[in-house]
């Protein structure tokens, strides 16, 4: 079993097992070599061979505990029919903005369309990653890739995105179930590709009331925790609800993950007292504080392990790296990890 596995499972690991969301990306020099010479970012994802490459080169770098499939949550949106590619200015644009003119919703299955690629990127990057280290496969959770395709990019106004989802609820619930459809064949099949952890990312999760949260975060994910866990009862899931508050703990009673990312905003006593005695938690360093390294950085570390370290912990950060990182932080950040003893 890798360490990861070990921890989700309820193992005690000290020092804890280490990865960083966005850990392979514009921070790393070589990164930023592959990705010039791949042309866009997107034939980047489809690149089995580059994107296996880009998904080891922080493991060869840091010695991370796991490796996340590079991919992309968006990639998904082209098998419901919507365009997509990604402007080195705006970031992610989908044609047909759905608030300006309703689409048909097609649904293509994964096994007849270009996210195979992604399988392939899964099998070639399991062959070459050690056996002790995990290699996480994952998703958008429905909530958030719809935001993306109601607006048709990143949402400026999540008022009027969840407006919109009211005004067309019929509409909006026919897009969500079919995204936990596809969502969950796509990761089934990045399962039997080799990846044996799964995250499922809800980056929007925390504008929604308590409703709209049971409906569009909890229902939808549960159901694809479900899907995963009929055929594969072993696989872990992480959920990552970020920004939700309180709400975390309504998502891991009723979602069934197995474990959730906390981000840098929820309050680390009540991650202790609260979430950490109902499922394992991963987080929860600022990207900033990575960011600024130093001693801000250190005493961080040092007080997150200290705060966490009385059950099982994965270390990582509140959400990703960011990219004018000094990679040298990264590793001041692993090597402080890796020395920590627990008094
Ligand atoms: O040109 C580039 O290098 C593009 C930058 C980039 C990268 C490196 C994007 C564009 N996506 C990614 C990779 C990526 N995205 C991964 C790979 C694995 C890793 O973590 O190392 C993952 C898991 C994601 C997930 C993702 N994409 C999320 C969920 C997590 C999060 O960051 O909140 C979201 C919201 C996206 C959308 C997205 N992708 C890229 C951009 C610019 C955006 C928009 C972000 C926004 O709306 O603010």
């Amino acid at each position: 079993m890798t360490i990861l596995n070990k921890v989700i499972s309820g193992e005690k690991i000290t020092p804890p097992p280490i990865w960083l969301m966005r850990q392979a990306g514009r921070y790393l020099p070589e990164y930023r070599k592959v990705r010039s010479e791949s042309g866009s970012f997107l034939n980047l994802c489809y690149s089995p061979k580059l994107a296996s490459e880009v998904t080891l080169q922080p493991i060869d770098r840091f010695d991370f505990d796991a490796a996340i499939i590079f991919a992309d949550i968006l990639l998904i949106v082209e098998n419901l029919g919507f365009n997509l590619h990604f402007n080195e200015k705006k970031g992610p644009v989908i044609e047909n903005c759905l608030i300006n003119q309703k689409q048909i919703i097609k649904y293509q299955k994964i096994k007849n369309s270009p996210l195979l690629k992604i399988g392939e990127t899964v099998s070639l990057t399991r062959k070459k990653l050690e056996k002790n280290k995990s290699l996480i496969g994952f998703c958008g959770a429905p909530w958030t890739v719809a935001t993306y395709i109601i607006n048709g990019g990143t949402t400026t106004s999540y008022e009027k995105c969840i407006q919109w989802a009211h005004d067309n609820y019929e509409y909006f619930m026919e897009m969500i179930n079919l995204l936990v459809e596809i969502s969950s064949e796509y990761l089934i099949m990045q399962i039997e590709a080799g990846a044996d952890i799964i995250k499922i990312f809800d980056t929007w999760s925390g504008v929604l009331n308590e409703n709209d949260f049971n409906d569009w975060v909890i229902i939808p994910t549960h159901k694809i925790v479900q899907n995963i866990k009929t055929k594969y009862p072993h696989i872990k899931i992480i959920g990552f609800p970020k920004n939700c508050g309180y709400l975390y703990e309504d998502y891991i009673k009723k979602t069934s993950v197995d474990a959730v990312a906390v981000d840098p905003d929820l309050d680390m006593l009540y991650c202790k007292n609260t979430l950490q005695k109902l499922t394992v938690i991963q987080g929860n360093i600022s990207p900033e504080v990575l960011r600024i390294g130093g001693d801000t950085m250190k005493k961080d570390i040092i007080k997150t392990l200290d705060t966490f370290g009385d059950y099982s912990f994965i270390m990582g950060l509140g959400h990703g790296v960011l990219k004018d990182t000094p990679v040298n932080n990264v590793l001041e950040f692993v090597d402080i990890v890796r020395k920590y003893k627990r008094i």
